[in-house]
């Protein structure tokens, strides 16, 4: 059932409590209903946790396209701590499960933690968005549906920089001025979150990446890009996706500066990677060789997430 599963972490999860995440893939079980599925947590619980006096609660559960589904349980060890238990099925099939362990949680997993390794679940040439079809999985809508997970921040634009470290030649720190006279191109693009929901035409305004790879020069070994918003909140790109012609750091959405919700003063925005690669309210994006979690990526999200590949979880 289970092997192995991996730790790991994000900043922006220990904002919430989450001191760590112990993330099991697990060999596919055949599950019809709820109720098996909470069976199952019982069993997961005791085979990673084992001897944890424990009360299994249902917390909620959502789809993910039209072939995933996350639920998401409390398996509780006293009166008012529990670990979050989270359940990924692929159509009937139970394929991973994910434990969000508490600060203060005192107790191991009982398992074989080994490293994950993004490259095995990033082998399949990247596809681009068909744009005259619905990627699969994904229905259309009109408004774009606003997520912050970690809060809208309070923005201070004379204190507010763009930075850009890690592996390159040329560590840089923009000011949105210094944005704009890089020069900004306008681009109409679709936008698909992960969840399901995508839009057909946003308008976009902003410095396409490519023109900041030009200015920071990224080594020859950089392989990912680390991205962090003012609100803690992190994901990660690979660079070819990065430094993609239709990658931008977008100032304007619609002819407007962007609305505060949707990331004002700067957002990234991958059309062709799930939304949640589309960090909001950036502030730094480090070059890298080394993988490294962001947010949603600790929680069971692919490395990648290209839209055409469906790929919303983490296969390996
Ligand atoms: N800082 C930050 N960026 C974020 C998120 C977030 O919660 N915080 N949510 C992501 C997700 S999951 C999606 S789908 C898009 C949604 O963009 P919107 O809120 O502008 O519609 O933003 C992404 N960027
Ligand atoms: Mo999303």
């Amino acid at each position: 059932m289970i092997h192995q599963c991996y730790e790991t972490a994000s900043k922006g999860l220990s904002v919430k409590g989450v001191l760590k995440v112990i993330d099991c893939p697990v060999e596919e079980l055949e599950v019809k209903t709820l109720p098996e599925i909470r069976n199952y947590v019982e069993i997961l619980v005791e085979r990673v946790f084992p001897g944890l006096r424990k009360r299994i609660e249902f917390d909620s559960n959502e789809p993910i396209g039209y072939t995933h589904s996350l639920h998401r349980f409390r398996a509780f060890v006293s009166d008012d701590k529990y670990l979050g238990v989270r359940i990924v099925l692929r159509s009937n099939r139970l394929i991973r499960v994910l434990f969000t362990v508490p600060n203060g949680f005192e107790s191991e997993p009982l398992v074989t933690l080994s490293r994950y390794d993004p490259s095995r679940d990033t082998v399949d040439t990247p596809v681009e968005i068909e744009r005259s079809l619905a990627p699969p999985g994904q229905v259309y809508i009109d408004i774009p549906v606003v997520y912050a997970i970690l809060g809208v921040p309070r923005i201070d634009l004379s204190n507010w920089f763009l930075e850009l470290n890690g592996e390159v030649d040329k560590p840089t720190r923009l000011t949105l001025v210094d944005l704009y006279e890089l020069g900004v191109v306008d681009m109409t693009t679709s936008f698909h979150c992960v969840t399901g929901w995508s839009i057909r035409r946003l308008d976009f305004t902003g410095v396409p990446v490519p023109r900041l790879i030009q200015l920071v020069k990224p080594r020859e070994e950089v392989r990912w890009v680390y991205v962090e918003s003012l609100d803690g909140y992190t994901t990660i790109v690979p660079y070819e996706d990065f430094n993609h012609e239709e990658s931008m750091i977008a100032l304007e959405m619609n002819g407007k500066p962007l609305d505060t919700l949707h990331g004002y003063p700067a957002r990234l925005v991958i059309p062709r990677l799930y939304g949640w690669k589309s960090a909001k309210w950036v502030s730094k994006i480090v070059f890298t060789r080394k993988y490294i979690d962001g947010y949603w990526e600790a929680l069971g999200y692919h490395p990648r997430g290209n839209v055409m590949l469906e790929e919303r979880f983490k296969k390996s």
